[in-house]
């Protein structure tokens, strides 16, 4: 542990996914994903809005990596297109998509910079899901195979792997609510049918990747719905524990319904009382393969709910105080998210953490002599890296922090309207420009936490 308070082995990296950045969203070969077809349906996205061109990243990725040196990043989380890859997502593969991740692994791992790979971050093959996506239990199979292609293809530079990125969103954003892509709304036991195929379709990537990636380590990106103290309250870890944990909705960006089959082999039991005849069926077997062993849990941690106990004694939530600071999302800046996720994560599921995103939109743009004066982010980054430093401080194993995000990018129905990056992006010239905040972080990342203020509390 260094005197910063952060293991000397602590990663300190940066996140991307594929569709938000690399655009050739039909070049050389690539077939089309539900997000390109839902792009194009009106009033979908924000000034209809498309990821077909993004950041170029998939022409523009030297540049980005020299950025990503320049910073010092000693790791970085991108995401596989995979209609890149398998245009029809079985059957055959397209030999310029795995050129091009071979290319860009490359330049990664010669500018010293350790890939994290997510397998799927939301691009699913179009031709899929005209074969029922989700809904059709081969899906599980058909990621199995996709997984093992591209174990085979990257294994040997490939050893960090993580198989879904937030498979709440995408199933309950794409699938209920209807907001994201293929912006179905469905009815709920086939939600729930998804989500358990989903599952399914993680425990056989795990499968796949360690019997084909040696001295693999295999995780899981869920998002973590969190939830602190209401300011001004003692903390009532109980209540915070409970409101995080707990399954008794029908929206489904919950924590456990997503995350305890995966690491207990088990649905929560409050979740299966409350979804009742709704649960879909579990074959036998099905939840020995959904809980096959992880190396690391990923997070991705933006935000918490403020949580007290109402008359009667039941966690309940609190309302944001007014004026209390947000971010360009209006999402409440709760630096103490990144102490409470991670230790209340570890104590149910006893594996180690790793942040996979945290981040801040911001409404950025350069100044006049040309620099981004990005403060808010680099204020941001400092108080909620404070509060990971106490939860590590306290015992949670915590390997590494991914920040959302490398690069300005296409945040999904909001297109372009956010940006998220260290490095900002004039999307009409593709010029780079690194924003304050990214030489804010690369002194952290430097230091490896030593000039963060050795203050309490970032809150
Ligand atoms: C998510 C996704 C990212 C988003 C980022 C900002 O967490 O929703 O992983 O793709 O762009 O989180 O919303």
């Amino acid at each position: 542990m260094s005197a910063a308070g952060f293991p000397d082995d602590f990663v300190w990296g940066a996140a991307a996914a594929s569709y938000q950045i690399e655009g050739a969203a039909d070049a050389d070969g690539k077939g089309p994903s539900t997000w390109d077809m839902f792009c194009e349906r009106p009033g979908k996205i924000y000034n209809g809005q498309t990821g077909a061109v993004a950041c170029d990243h998939y022409h523009r990725y030297p540049e980005d990596v020299s950025l990503m040196r320049e910073l010092g990043l000693q790791a970085y989380r991108l995401s596989l297109s995979w209609p890149r890859l398998i245009p029809a997502g079985i059957g055959a593969s397209n030999p310029a998509g795995f050129d091009f991740y071979d290319r860009l692994f490359d330049a990664l791992l010669e500018a010293g910079i350790t890939p994290y790979v997510t397998l799927f971050h939301w691009d699913y093959p179009l031709a899929l899901y005209h074969r029922g996506g989700w809904l059709n239990r081969d899906s599980a199979h058909w990621f199995a195979e996709y997984t093992e292609r591209v174990a085979r293809a990257f294994g040997d530079r490939i050893k960090v792997w993580m198989t879904f990125n937030e498979p709440q969103v995408f199933i309950d954003g794409g699938h209920r609510e209807g907001r994201h892509a293929p912006g179905d709304q469905l009815r709920f036991h086939e939600v729930l049918r998804a989500c358990h195929h989903v599952l399914l379709a993680h425990g056989q990537a795990v499968r796949a990747l360690r019997a084909h990636v040696r001295e693999t380590r295999v995780g899981y990106a869920p998002v973590t719905l969190t939830y602190v103290p209401s300011p001004g309250e003692p903390a009532d870890v109980d209540a915070l524990r409970t409101c995080m944990f707990q399954t008794n909705s029908h929206n489904l960006r919950t924590n456990a319904w997503w995350i305890d089959p995966v690491i207990l082999g088990r649905y929560p039991e409050d979740g299966l009382a409350y979804y009742g005849g709704e649960v879909p069926e579990i074959a036998s077997g099905d939840l020995e393969t959904i809980a096959a062993p992880l190396d690391f849990l990923g997070a991705n941690i933006y935000s918490a709910d403020f949580v007290r106990r109402d008359r009667g004694g039941k966690p309940e939530l609190a309302p944001v105080p007014h004026g209390f600071p947000r971010s360009a999302f209006d999402w409440p800046i709760t630096p103490d998210a990144l102490y409470w996720g991670p230790r209340l994560l570890h104590e149910r599921y006893q594996l180690p953490i790793v942040i996979t995103e945290n981040g801040v939109s911001c409404r950025d743009q350069p100044s006049l002599d040309g620099t981004v004066q990005d403060t808010g982010r680099s204020d941001f980054i400092t108080r909620y890296l404070i509060e990971l430093r106490r939860a590590v401080a306290e015992g949670a194993p915590v390997q590494g922090y991914f920040h959302w995000s490398i690069l300005d990018n296409f945040e999904w129905a909001h297109g372009y309207k956010h940006r998220f990056g260290l490095v900002h992006v004039d999307y009409a010239t593709q010029k780079r420009t690194l924003k304050e905040s990214a030489r804010h972080y690369a002194d952290i990342i430097r230091t490896n936490g030593a000039s963060l203020p050795d203050v309490e509390h970032g809150c």
